[in-house]
């Protein structure tokens, strides 16, 4: 069945008659718009495929044409149905029986190999012709962002406009060293794909609102960073946090960390409006 519902009923008033025509759904490539990706990034284990689920469920409630694809060679099982799967060109288990290796060589295999295949996915992409499309990155991000692999696959998979949605793991981020960390990381994965990065704080339903708070309130101002760095952490650990918070400020490259929730949908209006801003100048994707 086609993905897309090709005409749709409409009723209109002709003088005192009530007639239905069918008229053709608008999507946005008919109206001369692009087919944009965002790729969800993040740490094993941050939350993008729940993410990237949550996101096209809530988005297909508001009527958007979203199509997700699953990038992740390694992936057993995902919470929801890939429109787009790598596995279907690239099997982790079956490279590990070929090439005798074991399930960490095999993902950097694989990894290198999806982009043999990349022909096949943008092909695959255009099949499916939708108005967005969701990309859940591999479990392992170094294997994705630091190989050269990665920017290679996010350069030429379609000529379309792309965005990068980088995951704080919120549980992980409470404590400033780690939160420090993960700037470095997503600082590092900037300076790999060069594309527009979206910051969001997954799982926070998991905190209380109180220290959700203090996390946003150091992306919004890194006076109070630095604060719960001298107040929170001791030695080289404190001096290096801080140095590499200024070094990061420095390069202009901090955005808002936009809370999100997979399983509450919370941030997720907060979050689209910054993704449609990127990718379609503010318009819907489908109208
Ligand atoms: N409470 C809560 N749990 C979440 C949320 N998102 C994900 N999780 C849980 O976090 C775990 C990891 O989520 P995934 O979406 O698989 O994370 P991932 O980054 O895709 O993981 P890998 O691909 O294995 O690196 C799962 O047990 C999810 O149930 C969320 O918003 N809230
Ligand atoms: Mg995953």
């Amino acid at each position: 069945m086609p993905r897309k519902q090709a005409h749709v009923s409409l009723q209109r008033i002709v003088g005192n008659r009530k007639v239905i025509t069918a008229k053709p759904i608008q999507t946005a490539q008919e109206r001369g718009n692009k087919m944009p990706l965002a790729f969800i990034i993040g740490t094993a284990g941050s939350g993008k495929s729940f993410f990237t689920a949550a996101l096209s469920e809530w988005l297909k409630m508001s009527k958007q044409d979203v199509a997700v694809m699953n990038l992740d060679p390694g992936a057993l099982k995902l919470p929801y149905s890939p429109d787009v799967d790598v596995r279907n060109y690239v099997d982790v288990g079956n490279l590990m029986e070929k090439y005798c290796l074991g399930p960490n060589g095999a993902l950097i295999l694989a990894a290198d190999l999806i982009a043999d295949e990349i022909d096949k996915l943008t092909g695959d992409i255009e099949a499916v012709n939708a108005d967005l499309i969701l990309v859940d990155t591999p479990g392992q991000m170094e294997l994705f962002a630091f190989r050269a692999s990665g920017p290679y696959i996010v350069n030429e998979l379609t000529k379309e406009p792309k965005a990068i949605v980088y995951l704080f793991d919120a549980v992980f981020s409470i404590n400033p060293l780690n939160y420090v960390s993960n700037m470095f990381l997503s600082a590092a994965v900037y300076n790999r794909f060069f594309q527009p990065q979206i910051h969001l704080l997954s799982k926070c339903d998991l905190l209380p609102e109180k220290e959700i708070k203090t996390i946003t309130d150091w992306t919004a101002n890194p006076t109070f960073l630095e604060t719960s760095i001298e107040q929170k952490l001791e030695g080289t650990k404190r001096l290096f946090s801080r140095n590499i918070m200024h070094a990061i400020n420095q390069l202009g490259i901090r955005s808002m960390l936009i809370p999100v929730s997979a399983k509450t949908n919370q941030g997720l209006t907060n979050f689209n409006t910054t993704l449609e801003r990127i990718l379609t100048g503010g318009e819907k994707y489908t109208y």
